[in-house]
Parts: C-alpha cells; sequence; structure tokens
C-alpha cells in the first residue's frame, strides 16, 4: 500500500501500468483518486481510460492543444490530445492507417471523446484555405448527424441512436483531404415510440422551437411539441439543451458542408412529413360485406402532407388504408382494420426517416468525399451507441449490444495480438496471459447455422403465420446448456431457483453483463417489410427527394426477392467494419460512466468497478506487464536519463541504443529487468521505472542546487 501512496503523490500512477501493489481495490482507488483531482484521463500503456466528469473542464483549450502537439506521449499528463497526436503523427510520419475505437457504455462520453480526437486533428494540422474548408465540412457534420440521429435517453440526454464510423483521409503530408462516413442501423422504432422521460430524435424538438414563424408555415407545422402525436405531446425541452441554438447551429452546419437552401427545404419538408403522419388518425367502419376496414378520420392532416409532397390525397390513403393482395392473375384490394391501418402508418413513417437519414450520410459524403486516384493515409473514428440495459430490452438493445461484444472482441484480439507482435517486432521473448475471450457470446449471436439471428431469420422466412413463441423455444432447445444463455425453461434445466424472468423472454450473460430481452417484436422490426402499396405511394409522389428513397415504389421495378432482413444486413455491415478496423493500427479510449445520475463529478465506486470488471481493464494491466511493463524508443529514454550516468552526461556521442546499454549498466539494473529490443528499450517491472524516476528526480535536485550555488557564485 505504501508504494501505492507514493504512486499517488509522485502523479506516477497517470500510467496503472505503474500501478504497485495491482488489485482491483488500487486501480479503482487510483482512478477516483485522479477523477478527485479533475485528472479523468488516465492510461494503460496506450490505451486512454477517460472517466466523464459531467461538467466542462479547461483542459481542451489551444494552449493545452499547443503542449501536446508533438508531445512525448509518456512525458506529459495522461490526455485524449496525447493518443490524437500519437495516432497523427504514426499516420503522417510513419505511413500507418489508424484507427481510433471508443467504447463505454451509454453516457460515457464517447461521442464527446471522438469530437475531441477531430477537433485536435484539426487544430495540429496545416492550414491554407482548401484544407480549412476540408476540416470545416469534417467537423460540421457532427451538428448535422446528432440532429436527425441523436435523441434524450434515460442514459443519456444526447444517445447516439445509430452507428458511426467515419474515415478521415490525408495525403502524403498529413494534409486533410476528405472523408467518409458509413452509419449503422438507426433506432428507427423511435420515432413512433419512446420511453416516457425519453424523447424522438432531437431535429423535431430544434424544428419546432427553432423554425421561423414563415418556415414553420411552409412546413404546416404549429409551434410547440405538444401538438404532435409522436412527441407524445409531453413537456419535451431539456435542461442544459437549448433546441432553437442547436436549431441554428445546425442550418449553419448544412450550409458549411455545402447543402443547397432547397436540399435543405426539401429535407425539412419530408421531416415534417414524418412529424405529420403520427397525427393522420384513423376510424373504424364497416364493409357492406361486414368486415372491418378504416378511414381517415379527419382529412386536413392527410391533405397538408400530401400538399408537401405532391400527392393525390386519394392514392396515400388508399395506401394507409387498405392492401394490394395479387391472387393467381387477379388483383385485389383488401381493406384494412384501425389497428392494421396504424401499423401501415407507423412504418411509412419509420421507413421515411430511417431512408432520409441515410440520404443525409450519404449527401454529407458527397461533399466530404476525395476524388478517386488520390494517395491516402486513413484515420478511422468509430463511435457507436453504448451497451445498455434497460427495464424492457428489444431487439434494438439486441444488435446494439452485439455491436459492443463485437468490439470487445476486437479490444481483446488486438491488444494481445499487438503486444505480442511488438515483442516479434522488437526480437524479445514473452509468455501470453490467459483472459476471457468473448468469441463465445459472439458466436451465440452471429453463427451463421445455429447463432440466434440465423434463428431468427429462418423464423422470418418461415411460411404461414409467424411469432415469436416459435423462436424462443428454438433458442431454448437449441441452448438449452449454453453458459451464456438464459431462459425460463433453461432455468428450469439448470435447476436455478430464480423465476423471475418472464416468459417469451431469454437473458444473455454479455462480457458487460446480464440483459434480458423481450421477443415481442423481433420477428417485424427484423423482417423490416413496408407493404408494396406504400412504397409505390410514396414513388407516385412528386417530391424528387421522396421519391428517390423509394426506388422498389417504381411499378416497372417490382422485386420478387426478399430484402435481406435487418439482423444479416448489421451482421454483414459489422462483419465489414471489422475487417477494416483489423487492418489499421488501433488506439482505444475506454469511456468510463462514473455514476447514473449525470451528476457532475460524482464518482460511485460500484459502478466504476462493474465496468472495470467487464471492460478487461485488470487484464489488460496484466498483459501489458506480464511480458515488460514499460517500453520506449532509445533516444527519448536516453534523453530523459541520460544525466544519471557519468558517461552519459552532459553528451553522449554514441547511438542511442548504445547509450541506453551503458546507461543501464552503470546504474546496476539487474539484467532480467532489462531488454534490448532493435528500437526499444524494456523495462519488466514498474519498481525499475520508479526507480529511474526517483533517481531522476533526485538528481535534478542536485542540478538545481549546483546551479544555484554557481550563480551565487557569480554575483
Ligand atoms: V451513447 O452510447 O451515445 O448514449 P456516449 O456517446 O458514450 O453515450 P456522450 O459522449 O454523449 O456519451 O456523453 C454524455 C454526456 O456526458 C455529454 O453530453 C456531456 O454532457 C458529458 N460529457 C462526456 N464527456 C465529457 C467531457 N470530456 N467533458 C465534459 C463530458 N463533459
Ligand atoms: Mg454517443
Amino acid at each position: 500500500m505504501e508504494a501505492a501512496a507514493t504512486l499517488l503523490d509522485a502523479e506516477a500512477v497517470g500510467d496503472l501500468v505503474l500501478l504497485d501493489p495491482l488489485t482491483e481495490e488500487s486501480l479503482l482507488r487510483t482512478l477516483q483518486e485522479r477523477f478527485r483531482r479533475s485528472d479523468i484521463y488516465t492510461y494503460i500503456g496506450d490505451v486512454v481510460i477517460s472517466v466523464n466528469p459531467y461538467r466542462p473542464l479547461p483542459i481542451y483549450t489551444p494552449e493545452k492543444v499547443q503542449e501536446y502537439h508533438n508531445c512525448n506521449f509518456f512525458a506529459v499528463k495522461p490526455h485524449i490530445y496525447a493518443i490524437a497526436d500519437d495516432a497523427y503523427r504514426s499516420l503522417r510520419d510513419r505511413d500507418r492507417d489508424q484507427c481510433i475505437l471508443i467504447t463505454g457504455e451509454s453516457g460515457a462520453g464517447k461521442t464527446e471523446a471522438s469530437k475531441l480526437v477531430m477537433s485536435y486533428v484539426a487544430a495540429v494540422c496545416s492550414k491554407g484555405e482548401e484544407v480549412d474548408k476540408v476540416k470545416e465540412q469534417l467537423l460540421q457534420s457532427n451538428p448535422v448527424l446528432e440532429a436527425f440521429g441523436n435523441a434524450k435517453t434515460i442514459r443519456n440526454d444526447n444517445s447516439s441512436r445509430f452507428g458511426k464510423y467515419m474515415d478521415v483521409e490525408f495525403d502524403f503530408k498529413g494534409e486533410p483531404l476528405g472523408g467518409v462516413i458509413s452509419n449503422y442501423l438507426l433506432e428507427k422504432s423511435r420515432i413512433v415510440r419512446h420511453t416516457k422521460g425519453e424523447r424522438n430524435f432531437h431535429i423535431f424538438y430544434q424544428l419546432l422551437a427553432g423554425g421561423s414563424a414563415q418556415l414553420l408555415q411552409q412546413l404546416k407545422l404549429r409551434q410547440g411539441s405538444q401538438h404532435y402525436g409522436y412527441l407524445n405531446r409531453e413537456s419535451s425541452s431539456l435542461p442544459g439543451m437549448d433546441d432553437a441554438a442547436n436549431f441554428r447551429d445546425m442550418q449553419d452546419a448544412m450550409a458549411v458542408i455545402g447543402f443547397s437552401p432547397a436540399e435543405v427545404t426539401a429535407l425539412l419538408e419530408v421531416t415534417a412529413v414524418v412529424l405529420k403522419l403520427g397525427n393522420v388518425e384513423l376510424s373504424s367502419c364497416y364493409q357492406a360485406s361486414g368486415m372491418e376496414a378504416c378511414s381517415i378520420a379527419e382529412p386536413r392532416e392527410l391533405h397538408e402532407i400530401c400538399e408537401l409532397i405532391k400527392l393525390d390525397p386519394g392514392t396515400l390513403e388508399q395506401a394507409l388504408c387498405s392492401r394490394t393482395v395479387k391472387a393467381r392473375d387477379e388483383t385485389v384490394l383488401t381493406a384494412l382494420s384501425v389497428s392494421q391501418g396504424y401499423y401501415c402508418r407507423d412504418a411509412l413513417a419509420k421507413n421515411i426517416y430511417s431512408r432520409l437519414f441515410d440520404w443525409l450520410v450519404n449527401r454529407i459524403n458527397t461533399s466530404i468525399q476525395v476524388k478517386p486516384g488520390k494517395q491516402r493515409k486513413v484515420m478511422g473514428v468509430l463511435d457507436i451507441y453504448g451497451f445498455e440495459i434497460f427495464q424492457d430490452n428489444g431487439f434494438e438493445q439486441f444488435i446494439i449490444n452485439y455491436c459492443n461484444e463485437k468490439l470487445q472482441q476486437i479490444f481483446i484480439l488486438m491488444t494481445l495480438k499487438e503486444e505480442q507482435e511488438e515483442y516479434i517486432r522488437e526480437g524479445i521473448q514473452w509468455t501470453p496471459v490467459e483472459f476471457f475471450d468473448n468469441g463465445i457470446i459472439c458466436e451465440l449471436i452471429e453463427n451463421s447455422k445455429c447463432g440466434i439471428l440465423a434463428m431468427l431469420d429462418e423464423e422470418c422466412l418461415r411460411p404461414g403465420v409467424v411469432n415469436e413463441d416459435t423462436f424462443v423455444t428454438k433458442l431454448n432447445q437449441l441452448f438449452a446448456t449454453h453458459k451464456h444463455y438464459e431462459s425460463k425453461e433453461t432455468q428450469n434445466a439448470k435447476h436455478v431457483t430464480d423465476l423471475s424472468l418472464p416468459q417469451r423472454c431469454f437473458r444473455i450473460h454479455h462480457y458487460a453483463g446480464k440483459v434480458t430481452y423481450n421477443v415481442t417484436g423481433f420477428i417485424e422490426k427484423n423482417n423490416d417489410l413496408l407493404f408494396r402499396d406504400l412504397s409505390q405511394a410514396m414513388w407516385a409522389a412528386r417530391h424528387t427527394l421522396l421519391r428517390s428513397l423509394f426506388p422498389e415504389g417504381d411499378p416497372q421495378k417490382v422485386s420478387l426477392k426478399l430484402p435481406p432482413t435487418a439482423g444479416s444486413q448489421f451482421k454483414t455491415s459489422v462483419a465489414t467494419l471489422m475487417k477494416n478496423l483489423y487492418s489499421k493500427n488501433p488506439n482505444y479510449i475506454r469511456c468510463i460512466k462514473p455514476n447514473d445520475t449525470k451528476t457532475a463529478m460524482l464518482f460511485t465506486p460500484e459502478l466504476v468497478l462493474a465496468q472495470i470488471r467487464y471492460l478487461g481493464l485488470m487484464e489488460n494491466v496484466r498483459v501489458r506487464r506480464a511480458g515488460y511493463a514499460f517500453r520506449q524508443l532509445y533516444s527519448p529514454f536516453l534523453q530523459r536519463y541520460k544525466m544519471l550516468g557519468t558517461k552519459t552526461w552532459p553528451r553522449w556521442a554514441g547511438g542511442d541504443r548504445e547509450g541506453t546499454e551503458v546507461l543501464l549498466s552503470e546504474l546496476k539494473f539487474p539484467p532480467e529487468e532489462l531488454a534490448y529490443g532493435y528500437t526499444k528499450i524494456f523495462i519488466r517491472s514498474p519498481r525499475t521505472l520508479f526507480d529511474l524516476e526517483k533517481r531522476r528526480q533526485e538528481r535534478i535536485g542536485e542540478l538545481a542546487t549546483l546551479i544555484q550555488k554557481m550563480f551565487r557564485g557569480w554575483r
């Protein structure tokens, strides 16, 4: 404990690899102590841990940017700028494509971290009219995508409801050329439903609060979210969030990116249509045959929508209230019940919005993309939705948590791989450390023959009436003995007494905790089908943007092939993402959420401990220390410590490696403590490094006294 105390005093624990003794307790206390001092960043080697302070800190100023620009990673206080600087320089000078992987649960600070990385890189790369324009466009994509893709959830007032991966591309000099954004599965169910205390996507509130009277009139909208069914009609302003100001920022950002006024208008018109669809009320009526049918209860809203998208109201009404069924050579129009009609309305709203979001990302890409043929270096920044556990978890949480599981896997593989490769690169022996590989959970979900997603697809394709009961039954049979799967039935089989797990639910033991998923809605959301009548109606509209979102509505292009399910599409895009990440040099930012109440500077030890465990931070430190706790290029190492040797101080005329060997042999460290790689010195135990640091401090003291004496002598 004494050593740990010394560490805290010396602030050397900026790197947890140096923690002595290493226990969960000491790791937790170190993070807590640093957090108390507003030191929210801590390293494990070159991995950055970031604890969300929930208050603005004065550590992102232009002076700070200068401080970290071209810094020596280990010689300055831990900071996200240091990792950004290291990644950028490695890309520019060593020609290695980089990726910044930001992980952590919802509200832990991933999106903020991704913005800090981007703004740092923008600040340190060169300036010039053309380059500045590119930088601005890249940075300004954030307010636009956040307006349309973020929402208040119980966990986070600005929660990302989509996954985002952005490749920033640079030329050989390290100047930004442009970028490409990929988006992953937007949580579109939020359009039609959200839990009490949450909100729909920010854009709706922004538009209603910040749109001028003229704009709202043009969009046929009324001021105030209480008028709109999809906004839950509740009071929806958020403390600390100025929707009107954010709307102006978003509009400015669109202008910077290069949206034309006509494009902005079209985008807002389609947004207004989604909002207004939620107010289209249906009433029930009966056909002559006695069958239940539905009709539009009050035509005004529908007419206004049709005016906005230039469509004949009769076409939309028919598409919402009936369905064309082809039987042999005949086409029959079947009336829908009220609940089926509402289902259609909501499906349409969700589809329009998610396609609009895809369009938005593509449109931004059109502005920021780099012309083909240019040689480029790439820095990818990944910011996805964090791991989520709610009271009620559905298909969306399942997908989000699967994605987080994959990222954890990449962390495990790449930290191990990277460590191993470094020893091989440097010609040094090492013994690998065992730790939990979550590959088994990824397999449970994604195995192409019998994973949960494959089973769900199989259920979706089964002819006849399908429901989730048979889906769960199948899972229960398949995974009865799986260590990471539980349900009411499998619990019985395993004689577990906790029978609280409801029917139609299964529970997965994720790396980050146990999550119970309710399967209601899984099939519908996975199928993600839109009745052809609706896509054809949208295609019939003379609103160019809206129409372009529904190419399958063109009657000439009717395809009998079923589109891929939402789950399998997601799996494919995650696989592509993983391949992309594996090809780059990874840099990790692991975000920790210190409390559940979004309170400034509050650190709840139990909550942090749980994250330390599931993020595998202890193992991370152990792996890092299993071989050599510390390694550094010969040159900066010699610079820092040469004052300790009689032969190396004040000048060493030979090579850096030779100088390091001469210095360390003079200091008489046991040979097993040290290993000389091709380009780096490796030090096995943190104590040796402390010893070096201590001696250095003493030497600086001696030298200072010496200098003082000299000055006095001169006077
Ligand atoms: V989610 O998975 O998208 O729901 P994130 O992205 O991990 O989540 P986010 O970055 O949005 O979380 O952070 C949540 C809030 O914490 C922010 O809105 C800020 O109010 C606060 N935050 C996060 N990081 C910092 C920081 N470095 N300094 C100050 C911060 N406040
Ligand atoms: Mg986020």
